[in-house]
């Protein structure tokens, strides 16, 4: 398996990369300078016209995709890996919901809080803060009671999955939100279940491998994160 990662430093294609490492898959970095807009440019907006990183292409099967709960799946339906077996109903459920969610509300939380002005105007952006932190902090207080009931070191229990890394960026996003939009550290580190999974994860070698490939000067990169130099006000 050899893949091109579609990427830009501390973004969400950082979560690819964990879970590439994580799999020691072999790819390269195909890096899109957002900084400097090549991500509004045509030869990138052919690959993927929402003009977003991460994009994947696995040069094995010819696939190339975009969105990251979809890339997540894609390297799960792959190798059979990183996510409880097919005929694991129960838990295979359970991943699947937890991946849903955290694709299409933990993240996409996570980017109104990032992207407020593009939801609601600059005018009303300071308004909305409030209501879009409101969400954040429920959402890991609910992935708090979850763990806390399981008892288990990962989001799925036992298992550790593509949901725990996707989790990971998204608590990292929340805090490293610009201008005056993160989270204050509490609202991740302060619920002791998430903050044992989120340390858990930052020790890993595959974690430490993603972080130093984007030259992420950091040390806690989950838990009370500060702002990478490459973070640009497009991440998230
Ligand atoms: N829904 C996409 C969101 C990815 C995303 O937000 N990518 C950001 C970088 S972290 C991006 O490309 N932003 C460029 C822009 O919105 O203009 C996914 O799940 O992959």
């Amino acid at each position: 398996m050899t893949f091109v990662l579609h990427s830009y430093p501390d973004c969400a294609s950082h979560v690819v990369r964990m879970v590439l490492e994580e799999l020691g898959a072999t790819y390269r970095d195909e890096v899109i300078d957002m900084s400097a807009g090549a991500h509004r440019d045509p030869p990138f907006l052919r690959i993927n016209p929402r003009g977003m990183v991460p994009v994947l292409y696995d040069e094995t099967t010819g696939a190339s995709l975009a969105e990251t709960g979809a890339i997540l799946h894609y390297l799960v339906e792959q190798t059979g890996r990183l996510a409880p077996a097919l005929g694991n109903a129960k838990q295979r459920a359970l991943y699947l919901q937890w991946l849903f969610f955290l694709s299409n509300t933990l993240h996409a939380d996570a980017q109104l809080q990032y992207y407020t002005e593009r939801y609601v105007g600059s005018d009303l952006a300071e308004d909305a803060r409030p209501n879009v932190h409101a969400r954040m902090r429920q959402h890991f207080g609910m992935i708090e009671d979850t763990l806390a009931a399981h008892g288990g070191p990962w989001l799925l229990g036992d298992t550790l999955s593509v949901c725990d890394f996707y989790l990971g960026g998204c608590a990292r996003w929340s805090q490293i939100a610009p201008r005056h939009a993160p989270l204050e550290p509490g609202a991740v580190g302060g619920h002791p279940h998430l903050k044992g999974l989120l340390s858990r994860l930052e020790t890993r070698q595959s974690v430490i491998r993603a972080f130093a490939a984007e030259e992420t000067p950091v040390s806690a990169y989950f838990l009370a994160p500060v702002r990478s130099v490459h973070t640009t006000d497009n991440a998230g």
